[in-house]
C-alpha cells in the first residue's frame, strides 16, 4: 500500500517486512484531533493475531542479518534517522500537535527528544559492549559481551507519541534486535511517520515492523507470541500487571514503566516564585498528561496560604485552546473517554471533602466545544489518603496537601505505590540532600518540577511504577540485550577452574 505523506485523512497500513499492507481482517480505526473531534487524521488498520503473525514472521527473518551488520552501521541508520527527523522537525511537531493535542512548543520538544535519542544511540554504536576480566588460571582470556535478544515487542502510549517510541525502537535496533512495535491506539500516525523514517534512514525490510491496532488485540498478540523475547511497555498500571502475568507464565523478559504520583515538597524556606512556576509547568504542562506530572503539592503550612494564593492566581489564567494556537497554554486531553475520567475524580474529590479551588468541569464556551477540554483543576485540604492523593489522574487536576514539616512532607511524599518522580523545593542544601536520601523515586529534581527528564541519564521508577528497569542514558542497552560469557583457554590443556589454580 502507497504510504501517504499529505494530512487528509487516507488509509494507512501496517509496515510488515518493509511493505506497508492493510491489516488481514481488513478493518480500520480512525485517529481524530483531540482539539477538534470532527478533524479525522487517518484510518488505520486494526491489526489482529494474524497481522502480528506476520509482523514477527518478518521480524524472525530478517534478525540475523541485522545482527551481524556491525554496530557502528546499525548507528548510521539511527544517525542518518536522526537528521531526518531534525528536518522534519516543524512538520512532525505540528501533526503531532493536531493528532494528540498537546501545545507546539511541547510538540517541538517531545520531537527534540527523538533527536536527542537518535544521537546518543548513534554515538553508543561504537562505544564498548562489554568487559574484559583476568582469568583465574594462565593463557586464559575471559570476556562478557551484550547480545541482542532476538525480537522484541515495544508497546507505546500516546502521550509522547515521537520520544518514548525513539526511547524503545532505537536502543533495541541498536543492539540488533529486530523490532515489532505496536503505538498507542489515540497516535498512531506520528508512529507511522517515525516509522517510515527508520526505513528511509536505511533500515532492512523486516527489522521494523509496525502493528497499529488496540491494546487488547493487537497489543495482547504481541505479548504472548511465543517468538517475541521480549516486551517493553509504558502505559496503565492495571494493563502493565496484565503484560507481566502473561510474560511471567510465558517466561520472556518484560520492562515497565507504569506511571507516578509524582509530588513537589515545597519547604518552608522555598523561594516561592520559582515553586510556582515549577508547579505551574509540572501540574499542568502537557494539560497533566506525564506520567512524570506534578499532581501533589504538598507544602509546608507555614508558606501554605502565600503559595496557594500565587498558585490560583496563575492556574487562573492558564488559557485553554487549540495547542496550534500560539496563545494556548493549556491543550486538550486526548479522547472523551479520557476526559470523562478526569471528570469522575473531580467527583471523588468533591466527596471525599477535598476543597475544589478552580476548575472541575469540562470546558464548553465557543470552540472548546469542539474538542475534549478540561478546566485546570486545583484541590486543596487534601489528605495523603484521599484517591485524588493516591491515584494517577492523567489530566490537569493537582492536588495541594499541607505538610508540619520537611519530614513530614517526605513521608506523605513516599506514601503511594507509585515512585517515578518527586521534587523539592529548599534554598537550603543540607535540606535538599537530606530529601534527596529519602524521597523513593527513581527520579528526583532539586529546585525544579517532577517533568523534564534528559534522555542521557536513567529514566524509570521504584515501587510499582515498574519492575526495576531504566530506560535511556548508559541503562538504555539493558531492556534489550542479554549478556554472553567468553572463556578462552589457549594453554593448550585442560585447566580446571578453582582447583589448577596453585592455591590449595
Ligand atoms: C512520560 O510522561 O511518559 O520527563 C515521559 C519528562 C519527559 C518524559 C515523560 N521528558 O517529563
Amino acid at each position: 500500500m502507497e504510504q501517504p505523506s499529505a494530512l487528509e485523512a487516507r488509509t494507512y497500513g501496517n509496515l510488515i517486512g518493509g511493505e506497508w499492507r492493510a491489516a488481514r481482517g481488513g478493518d480500520t480505526f480512525d485517529s481524530l484531533n483531540p482539539a477538534r473531534r470532527s478533524e479525522v487524521l487517518g484510518h488505520f488498520a486494526r491489526g489482529s493475531t494474524l497481522d502480528i503473525e506476520d509482523a514477527v514472521s518478518a521480524a524472525v527473518a530478517a534478525q540475523p542479518g541485522w545482527q551481524r551488520t556491525p554496530m557502528p552501521l546499525r548507528a548510521e541508520v539511527l544517525a542518518r534517522a536522526g537528521r531526518l527527523l531534525e528536518e522534519r522537525k516543524e512538520e512532525l511537531g505540528r501533526l503531532m500537535t493536531r493528532e494528540m493535542g498537546k501545545v507546539l512548543t511541547e510538540a517541538l520538544g517531545d520531537v527534540q527528544e527523538g533527536i536527542d535519542m537518535a544521537k546518543y544511540m548513534a554515538g553508543q554504536g561504537r562505544m564498548p559492549v562489554g568487559e574484559v576480566v583476568p582469568s583465574e588460571l594462565r593463557d586464559k582470556r575471559c570476556f562478557a559481551e551484550r547480545v541482542p535478544i532476538g525480537v522484541v515487542g515495544c508497546i507505546t502510549p500516546w502521550n509522547f507519541p515521537m520520544a518514548i517510541p525513539c526511547w524503545k525502537l532505537m536502543p533495541a535496533l541498536l543492539a540488533g534486535n529486530a523490532v515489532v512495535f505496536k503505538p498507542a491506539e489515540d497516535t498512531p500516525l506520528v508512529a507511522i511517520r517515525l516509522a517510515e523514517i527508520l526505513v528511509e534512514a536505511g533500515l532492512p525490510p523486516g527489522v521494523l515492523n509496525l502493528v497499529t491496532g488496540l491494546g487488547d488485540e493487537a497489543g495482547a498478540a504481541l505479548v504472548s507470541h511465543p517468538r517475541v523475547r521480549a516486551v517493553s511497555f509504558t502505559g496503565s498500571m492495571e494493563v502493565g500487571n496484565q503484560i507481566a502475568a502473561t510474560c511471567g507464565k510465558l517466561g520472556k523478559r518484560v520492562s515497565l514503566e507504569l506511571g507516578g504520583k509524582n509530588a513537589m515538597l515545597v519547604a518552608a524556606d522555598a523561594d516561592l516564585e520559582l515553586a510556582v512556576d515549577g508547579a505551574l509547568w509540572g501540574g499542568f504542562g502537557t494539560t497533566g498528561q506525564r506520567c512524570t506530572a506534578t499532581s501533589r503539592l504538598i507544602v509546608d503550612r507555614q508558606v501554605l496560604g502565600d503559595f496557594q494564593e500565587r498558585l490560583l492566581d496563575r492556574v487562573g489564567r492558564l488559557r485553554l485552546g487549540d495547542g496550534l494556537d500560539p496563545a494556548t497554554d493549556v491543550g486538550p486531553v486526548i479522547n472523551s473517554k479520557q476526559l470523562r475520567r478526569i471528570h469522575s475524580y473531580t467527583e471523588v474529590g468533591k466527596q471525599e471533602s477535598a476543597r475544589l479551588l478552580t476548575g472541575g468541569e469540562v470546558a464548553e464556551e465557543g470552540e472548546l466545544s469542539l474538542g475534549n477540554f478540561y478546566r485546570p483543576t486545583l484541590f486543596t485540604d487534601v489528605r495523603p489518603e484521599m484517591r485524588i492523593a493516591q491515584e494517577e489522574i492523567f489530566g490537569p487536576t493537582v492536588s495541594v496537601l499541607p505538610a508540619e514539616d520537611l519530614a513530614d512532607a517526605v513521608r506523605i511524599a513516599n506514601g503511594t505505590r507509585y515512585g517515578l518522580s518527586l521534587a523539592v523545593y529548599t534554598r537550603d542544601l543540607s535540606r535538599a540532600f537530606w530529601a534527596v536520601d529519602r524521597l523513593e523515586s527513581g527520579i528526583v529534581y532539586v529546585n525544579a518540577p517532577t517533568i523534564g527528564a534528559e534522555i542521557q541519564l536513567p529514566f524509570g521508577g521504584v515501587k510499582g511504577t515498574g519492575n526495576g528497569h531504566r530506560e535511556a542514558g548508559t541503562t538504555a542497552l539493558d531492556e534489550f540485550t542479554e549478556w554472553k560469557t567468553v572463556y578462552i583457554d589457549y594453554s593448550g590443556r585442560l585447566q580446571r577452574a578453582q582447583i589448577d589454580t596453585g592455591q590449595g
